[in-house]
């Protein structure tokens, strides 16, 4: 337990420091947008957090840079402001993570791990990474082979759900987040959802047909935020394989695209209902997942009987009106963290995140 854990930590800092190593450290200290960090501050972050978990909280240490906690907090020191507040450089920010790690591994030495706070760790910094990608593609600076998109085999369709009770939320004997839990019954209505993401050249349809133009697609806040910045199509639509899927939509226009359809985008109960339920044959189940995160009309709250766990800072801040929920996880996202439980949110304008459509509808029988 202890050595396979151990394993794992080296290994995701092996590919973390792997996804830039091909950057120099000017490319690592830059901010190439006030919604992302600059890539060495998610570096320095991911090491405070270890810090604080694994080795303060966890074996009960000192920090080791007491003084750098606010900066590298990711609530006292917001996104916008982190360009221009003073930070570790490049070299001193890669020796903040390894000094970390050695204290890391020094405390699971002499204690163990634990089993919640471990993973949790573990799974920030894979979460961080996805996170980092989001700034590398705005910046130009993905690494040679991302972002890798696995096209469809072209067939469309629907999948017949029936309606009914089922489990929703985490089991009890796997790590899950605070939002996941409790697991608690949930009724849906029998619904069909797309066998597969909505693709580039599904896409590219919708724009040339007047998808930005035609006012009946959208809500009345999608359309505001549309027209404030001048939003008239998806702009890599049009350079990704046509059959690959979507990758980039804000809510707002994944939503005004699905009603273009005659169509909406599954409740979260819905998604997870399909993505879950094993009756049936293969051709039952929805392809795809995994590609990109998938919208849900479900704005983001805490499950009935929801217990903020470790800290209210990882989800129950973020519970209420505007944040949307994402499911599956995209080609970014470590299967680690993206299991069919897992729930992501995000703003409803947001268009950094590696987000597309899976569409759903009602089900005409029931
Ligand atoms: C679950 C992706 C929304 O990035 O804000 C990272 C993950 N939490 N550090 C985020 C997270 C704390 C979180 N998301
Ligand atoms: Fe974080």
């Amino acid at each position: 337990m202890v050595q396979s854990f151990v394993a794992a930590l080296e290994e995701v800092r092996a590919r973390t420091l792997a996804l830039v190593g091909h950057l120099d450290d000017a490319e690592l200290e830059r901010q190439v947008d006030p919604i992302m960090s600059p890539l060495a501050w998610d570096l320095a972050h991911i090491a405070a957090y270890e810090d604080l978990w694994l080795v303060h909280r966890f074996a009960g240490e000192e920090l080791l840079h007491p003084e750098l906690a606010a900066r590298y907090d990711a609530f006292e020191t917001p996104r916008a402001v982190r360009g221009d507040i003073e930070l570790l450089d490049a070299p001193a920010t890669r020796e903040y993570l390894a000094a970390v790690r050695r204290r890391t591994l020094a405390a699971i030495d002499a204690r163990g791990t634990d089993p919640v706070t471990h993973e949790m760790v573990l799974r920030h910094e894979l979460q961080h990474t996805e996170t980092m990608r989001q700034a590398m593609r705005l910046g130009g600076q993905l690494p040679p082979g991302e972002p890798s998109f696995a096209p469809g085999d072209g067939r469309g369709g629907w999948i017949a759900i029936p309606g009914g009770s089922f489990g929703m939320g985490a089991a009890d004997d796997v790590f899950s987040y605070d939002n996941e839990r409790p697991r608690h019954a949930v009724g849906v209505a029998p619904f069909a959802i797309a066998r597969r993401p909505v693709t580039n050249a599904t896409w590219l349809r919708f724009t040339e047909g007047g998808g930005y133009q035609r006012r009946e697609w959208w809500s009345d806040e999608g359309w505001a935020w549309k027209e404030d910045y001048d939003i008239t199509h998806r702009p890599d639509a049009a350079d990704g394989h046509p059959e690959a899927p979507v990758c980039h939509v804000s809510w707002f226009e994944a939503d005004a695209f699905a009603r273009s359809c005659g169509a909406r985008l599954p409740t979260e109960a819905e998604w997870e209902k399909a993505a879950t339920w094993t009756q049936g044959t293969r051709e039952d189940r929805p392809e795809g997942i995994g590609q990109v995160w998938e919208w849900t009309s479900t704005r983001f709250e805490g499950y009935p009987g929801f217990v903020p766990h470790p800290y209210p800072e990882y989800s129950e801040v973020f519970f209420g009106e505007r944040y949307r929920v994402l499911r599956g996880g995209s080609w970014a996202t470590h299967p680690r963290v993206a299991t069919p439980t897992f729930r992501n949110w995000d703003l409803p304008e947001r268009r950094q995140i590696f987000a597309g459509v899976r569409l759903a509808r009602d089900s005409k029988e029931s």
